[in-house]
């Protein structure tokens, strides 16, 4: 079959090392979303190149144009090899590249069948960025995965992001964030970048995103830490080691409200969450993404459970102050009846867990959560008791979103300690699930039955 692409050279950069990164855009390819609908799509995906060999005056490359992996099966584009070569000059002469590539394609080298392309350079420059076109509808969401982790978090990030791409995302080359409080190792950056050919970047969180922020009485937040370390009547199992750190303190209040706004992750509008040394136990055949985006979803989840309610002692009147004071902006039919058992007089601690979570980070950037979360957090709470973003994301969730908006990711078979689900019957087979079916979180302690039954 003859891939009909069209191709638009954007821009040919020379990195470090001598390698000759070449960033293409294909557009226009024709394909067949997997539901059946045609469409157009733009792709970009940063071609990484390196010489197969060369003099002191050429240098021959092969290059490799390829369709997003996603597309391979379902659409007209696919991958093409192309051999280019240029003199040394032109490779200081950066700007004149793009014109000698259109050329060399428009005369028809595109079509010749030549031999497959040298492997890619893995991830050199480490950080790279994958631009968007405006009004870009291509095949797969604007999405990507995030991982808030430290650098000793390696070994758990190694095995979380191995079995996401070897289950899912070597299909579909969703990129991937890493944020982390202080600087990435080169090390922990070079031996996450192995695992994925996908677009990845480290990033730093801004001071001011991470630290306990100056309204907030140190003496006051230092003693409810003290409290609740010494604290031995009531056991709270997450971050055990860090009930009495305010570095847990500032996690929670990060993820609750920041995490969207970094810079890396201002590009995209899903996200899927993952945290070191969870475990995903199936294949996953469909894209997530694309499936919130078609189906008008905000916020999808896997596991629900309740919270330790010594942690969140004020939550809960602080967020019915926050509906007393901005009534318009609750709406009616919102999911309440999740969170709450009485019409909302008192909090039954449901929360999904949010270790795992895809969203859509326009949600937490409108309106309706800034001042929500602002309200929150002027109060205190993150630090005067140490509220977690998984009670905050689930109970803004509750009371702002209708039950359509949200989803149940029940086929996606996941671990984080000490509960699973794990998919049944048919999922569990076709998606060869290495989960045991008859382990799943004790129905006492899952509060999904209640969110069904709303
Ligand atoms: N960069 C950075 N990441 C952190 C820090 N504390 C926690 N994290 C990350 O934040 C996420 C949540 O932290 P966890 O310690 O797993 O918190 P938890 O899931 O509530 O509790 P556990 O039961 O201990 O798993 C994980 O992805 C951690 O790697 C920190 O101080 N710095
Ligand atoms: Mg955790």
């Amino acid at each position: 079959m003859t891939p009909e692409i069209n191709i638009t050279i954007a821009t040919m950069v020379v990195s470090h090392g001598g390698d000759l990164t070449i960033r293409t855009q294909l557009q226009e390819c024709e394909f067949y979303y997997p539901t059946g609908y045609r469409s157009f799509v733009s792709l970009t995906r940063n071609l990484l190149t390196r010489p197969v060999q060369s003099s002191p005056v050429d240098i021959e490359y092969r290059v490799r144009l390829k369709a997003n992996p996603a597309l391979r099966k379902q659409s007209r584009c696919t991958s093409q090899s192309a051999m280019i070569r240029l003199s040394s000059r032109a490779l200081v002469a950066v700007l004149a590249i793009p014109i000698v590539l259109y050329l060399v394609l428009a005369l028809g080298f595109l079509s010749r069948s030549l031999p497959e392309p040298v492997l890619p350079v893995k991830n050199s420059p480490y950080n790279k960025h994958l631009e968007r076109p405006n009004g870009d509808t291509s095949l797969l969401a604007n999405a990507t995965f995030v991982v808030l982790c430290r650098n000793s978090d390696l070994g758990d990030v190694l095995w979380s992001v191995q079995q996401m791409e070897d289950r899912f995302n070597k299909q579909f080359g969703y990129p991937w964030v890493f944020l982390n409080d202080e600087p990435f190792t080169e090390g922990f950056q070079e031996r996450v970048s192995a695992l994925t050919d996908a677009t990845i970047s480290f990033g730093t969180i801004p001071r001011e995103h991470w630290v306990q922020p100056e309204w907030i009485d140190e003496d006051r937040a230092q003693e409810a830490r003290r409290q609740m370390g010494m604290d031995r009547a009531h056991f709270i199992p997450y971050g055990a080691i860090f009930t009495a750190s305010d570095r847990y303190r500032n996690m929670c209040r990060f993820n609750s409200g920041f995490f969207f706004r970094h810079d890396l992750l201002k590009p995209y509008k899903y996200y899927w969450r993952v945290e070191p040394g969870v475990r995903f136990f199936c294949d996953l055949d469909y894209d997530p993404f694309t499936f919130m985006e078609h189906n008008n979803k905000t916020y999808g989840f896997n596991i629900g459970i309740y919270e330790y309610k010594f942690t969140i002692l004020t939550l809960w009147d602080t967020v019915k102050e926050f509906m007393r004071e901005n009534p318009e902006l609750i709406p009616e039919d919102n999911m309440m009846g999740f969170i709450s058992d009485d019409a909302g007089e008192t909090y039954n601690l449901c929360h999904f867990w949010s270790n795992f979570e895809i969203g859509d980070m326009d949600f937490w950037r409108g309106d309706a959560y800034t001042r929500f979360f602002d309200f929150l957090d002027k109060k205190g709470g993150f630090y005067y008791e140490r509220w977690g973003d998984a009670p905050v994301h689930s109970i803004a969730a509750s009371i702002f979103l209708r039950k359509e908006q949200t989803q149940f990711f029940s086929d996606i078979g996941y671990r984080h300690e000490p509960f699973q689900i794990c998919p049944q019957g048919e999922d569990w087979t076709k998606r060869r699930c290495s989960c045991d079916p008859t382990v799943n979180i004790d129905k006492s302690m899952s509060c999904i039955p209640r969110w069904e039954g709303l």
